[in-house]
């Protein structure tokens, strides 16, 4: 071998390999073991908990040779290696997706039978990592496990929050946020590497002067400094030896940094420093969209980006390897704009450390970086307020001047007397205080930057990137999202997974395209008895679960309609209410209506400080409460609202479907990823052409997708020309007395008030057309009655949108990222 790893001994084996073992007897006695020697229990007192603990760490163990050995194969031979920064990692129980993925999973269940428990209820002991939001921090998680099972080299680079998003209870019908302490316990999954650990710097001023050959430099003189350390989880690939990383940063406090206080006595002081280094890391930001403008949150973003960024520096350092080939062994990917400090930063560390001069740093910093926008929605977009960057990141400020500088010099030579043009694309924003624009940060800063699905990537280019993408339309792709079919089909919907082993072979899990080979048996009846069976054991489970969650009994044999996602206005979930109380409505005026019985079901948390969104959770459970126990209509609908919706009860959820809402407002749902984990479990699609669902649409044919609602063209027009939502109440009796209904108190023992600014704000302002598409929703949902009515035909959809959910693999977006934007190739581990 030659190259950087030519001068380091060969990987050997010396560990003991009595953790390898594979069947269920080897792993009966590793958990044993474990119980033994890690958690300290004698199996007689174990707990399920401790049984969990035991068996994860016996699963660990067999992950190690493979996890060691991998990152040792990338370093031997010099691989380019995929480094995906993100704020997010949404990674969802790590046990059940481990087994899936190492071909264990019935030895684990036999393993555990023989010691006396059922290996469901010891999966069902792990305390989800809940390090995101929704759908970014996931769609994160499942590119790490596409890139594992790819063997693509790749490192998650993110944040190790102390307290991840929130667990979500319902008290009244409100939600109420409880402190999500998911480490109480403990993390078997995660090794602490104290001796991985970078400075990250705050504060202070910068002096110019200039060096020992005459040239001007920069020092930054910082006034505050925490210690950011290494967590690693092993991300273990299907059916491959490749074990990847992903690395979150832990932020502490620098021991000898407050010595001084300490020195006088100041004991106090000295352990208040220790804290205050250490809230950095202490909570997600639990809000998905708007830009909370908070310094702690700008100072999250700058540490975990600074660490991840001098750890690829490290790594360079370690191979021997010249600084200047960093753009050639790291593809940096900015998962939206929150790690867009990066291009600064690297910079910084160019220019200011290694002494590059400006334009060989610069080339090596958009030749490294790329950039995924996720939202167009302008309250979406972050900027932050010059003095607090200016505060806590004087040098960082003065370099993204500098860039801005260079960058708006090349725009007026390409577009001469534009200012109007320059004055849009700074850096800089004017309106209002000064802000730096982060997105533009990001775009200026990286050669590829992409939508995440096809309307979402023309959409940006035509409006917040329009300008961008007339200078440089090369840089822009679009990259449709995807979700792992190992965690979000072969895991949640083993019954599902069965058949198709046995109809296509097993490999439909690394081809999804095999998954077509169903189009076959759609007609036959008894593949469609076996799928309908399938069904409707998973609505079997869900309805437990949610009887177990909230009292509520809802008959397995109804159709299971579900919208589960962040509660948002333009996700509009009150346009499904407003169709709920319409057939209410319908119900109680004619009780000899004929209505085939539905559950419909709603998950989702709200931002804590979001007041619509709250009160549309509120909404929801009040008229769950009204319809549930009124025996006129309860005989032919019920509505459930989930509480704490999140990966490990998405598990049971998804494959219970028969009806998916995915009901954005068309423009604003940027790619939508629940709307492919419903395809994929065979629910069909309700839906507006937003996001992916106009590829899902392509994909199943419109035949076997319900399409309702104005197109994005159409919402604009419509906004263009003054929306009146009024008009809409004015033209339609149903829909004004469905309002008046909710605003009257119907539904919340006649309190006229907890409601109304829903109702007002849907009757005077109905930022994101609910009205416009109420009608339309509702002729669409009666399309759905017919067609649920006819078994053997709803059956056949159902087919055909598993069928035909290939494209929505996660792995197919990854091999586009590799190959149009990273330039990674994938490398064979050795066992
Ligand atoms: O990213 C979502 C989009 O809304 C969705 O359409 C898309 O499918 C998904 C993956 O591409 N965006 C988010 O989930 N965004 C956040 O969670 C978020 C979190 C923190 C922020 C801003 C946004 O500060």
């Amino acid at each position: 071998t030659s190259g950087i790893g030519a001068d380091k001994v060969a990987l050997s084996v010396t560990a003991s390999d009595v953790r390898l073992g594979m069947q269920a007897s080897a792993l009966t006695q590793a958990v044993l073991d474990h119980l033994h020697y890690s958690v300290g229990r004698l199996p007689s007192v174990a707990s399920p908990h401790d049984y969990y603990r035991a068996l994860a760490l016996a699963i660990r163990d067999r992950m190690e040779y493979r996890w060691i050995n991998t990152t040792q194969t990338y370093f031997d031979l010099n691989r380019k290696v995929a480094c995906y920064l993100s704020a997010e990692f949404l990674m969802g129980p790590h046990l059940g997706n481990n087994l899936v993925n190492l071909h264990i999973e019935q030895e684990a269940r036999n393993a555990l039978a023989t010691l006396g428990h059922d290996l469901d209820d010891i999966l069902a002991c792990e305390k989800e990592p809940g390090l995101g939001n929704g759908g970014l921090g996931r769609l994160a998680a499942c590119y790490l496990d596409s890139l594992a099972t790819l063997q693509c080299p790749a490192v998650g680079y993110g944040i190790r929050y102390e307290f991840g998003i929130f667990e979500q209870e319902i008290r009244d019908g409100w939600q109420t946020e409880i402190t999500d302490k998911w480490l109480r316990r403990g993390n078997p999954w995660e090794i602490a590497k104290p001796d991985t650990f970078y400075y990250v710097n705050w504060g202070g001023h910068t002096e110019h002067y200039q060096d020992e050959v005459g040239c001007q430099r920069v020092r930054w003189i910082p006034d505050r400094m925490v210690k950011g350390v290494a967590y690693d989880t092993p991300i273990q690939g299907y059916g491959v030896n490749t074990c990847n990383t992903l690395r979150l940063w832990s932020a502490e406090a620098v021991e000898s940094f407050d010595f001084q206080a300490f020195n006088v006595g100041d004991y106090y002081q000295a352990v208040n420093e220790k804290l205050v280094s250490e809230t950095v890391t202490k909570v997600l930001y639990p809000n998905d969209e708007p830009a909370s403008g908070k310094r702690l949150r700008l100072a999250q973003q700058y540490f975990f980006v600074t660490c991840s960024l001098q750890d690829m520096l490290h790594l360079l350092e370690l191979a021997h390897a010249p600084v200047e080939t960093f753009a050639e062994r790291f593809a940096v990917q900015l998962n939206d704009t929150h790690p867009s400090i990066g291009v600064a930063e690297l910079m910084r560390l160019l220019v200011d450390e290694r002494r590059f001069d400006w334009d060989a740093a610069w080339a090596i910093t958009v030749a490294s970086f790329g950039y995924t926008n996720h939202t167009l929605l302008p309250e979406a977009l972050e900027t932050w307020p010059l003095p607090m960057f200016a505060e806590l990141l004087p040098r960082h400020l003065e370099i993204i001047y500098e860039i801005n500088r260079r960058f708006l010099d090349e725009v007026r030579t390409r577009f001469p007397d534009d200012e109007a043009r320059v004055a849009r694309m700074s850096l800089i924003g004017e309106e209002g205080d000064k802000r730096v624009r982060m997105a533009h940060l990001a775009t200026v800063g990286s050669h590829a930057i992409n939508g995440v699905a096809a309307l979402h990537t023309e959409l940006l280019q035509a409006s917040i990137l329009k300008d961008f993408h007339e200078l440089w339309p090369e840089r822009f792709s679009n990259k449709t999202n995807g979700v792992t079919p190992r965690r979000f089909l072969a895991l949640s919907n083993p019954g599902l997974r069965e058949l198709l082993d046995h109809t296509l072979g097993q490999q439909w899990l690394t081809e999804p395209g095999l998954l077509r080979k169903l189009d076959a048996h759609a007609d036959k009846d008894a593949f469609q008895h076996d799928w309908y069976a399938i069904k409707l054991g998973n609505k079997q489970r869900l309805s437990s679960y949610i009887h177990a969650q909230t009292g509520i009994e809802i008959d397995p044999g109804w159709l299971f309609d579900i919208q589960v996602k962040r509660i948002h206005e333009y996700k509009r979930q009150h346009l499904n209410i407003l169709h709920i109380v319409t057939m209410y409505r319908r119900l109680k005026e004619n009780p000899a209506l004929v209505l085939p019985p539905r559950a419909f079901i709603f998950g989702g948390k709200a931002a804590p400080g979001y007041f619509m969104a709250k009160r549309i959770i509120k909404l929801i459970n009040a008229v769950a409460e009204t319809i549930n126990a009124d025996p006129d209509v309860n005989t032919r609908m019920k509505v459930a609202f989930i509480p704490n919706f999140n990966v490990q009860n998405a598990h049971l959820i998804y494959p219970a479907a028969d009806l998916s809402e995915q009901i954005s407002t068309a423009g604003k749902e940027a790619s939508g990823t629940g709307n492919m984990k419903f395809m994929l479990n065979g629910a069909l699609t309700i839906g507006t052409l937003d996001g992916a669902n106009v590829e899902i649409r392509e994909e199943v044919g419109a035949d076997n997708f319900f399409l309702f609602g104005l197109s994005a063209a159409e919402v604009e027009s419509v906004k263009r020309t003054g929306y009146r939502p009024h008009d809409y109440v004015a033209g339609n009796d149903e829909l004004r007395a469905v309002l008046e209904l909710i605003g009257a108190g119907h539904f919340s023992q006649g309190d006229a008030e907890v409601f109304r600014p829903l109702v007002d704000n849907l009757t005077h302002d109905d930022p994101f057309l609910v009205l416009a598409d109420y009608a339309a929703y509702i002729a669409c949902q009666e399309q759905v009655n017919s067609a649920w009515q006819d078994v053997p035909n709803w059956t056949r959809m159902s087919i055909l949108n598993t069928a035909r959910s290939g494209k929505f693999s996660s792995d197919r977006a990854i091999t586009e990222y590799c190959e149009d934007i990273w330039n990674i190739r994938p490398v064979t581990v050795k066992a």
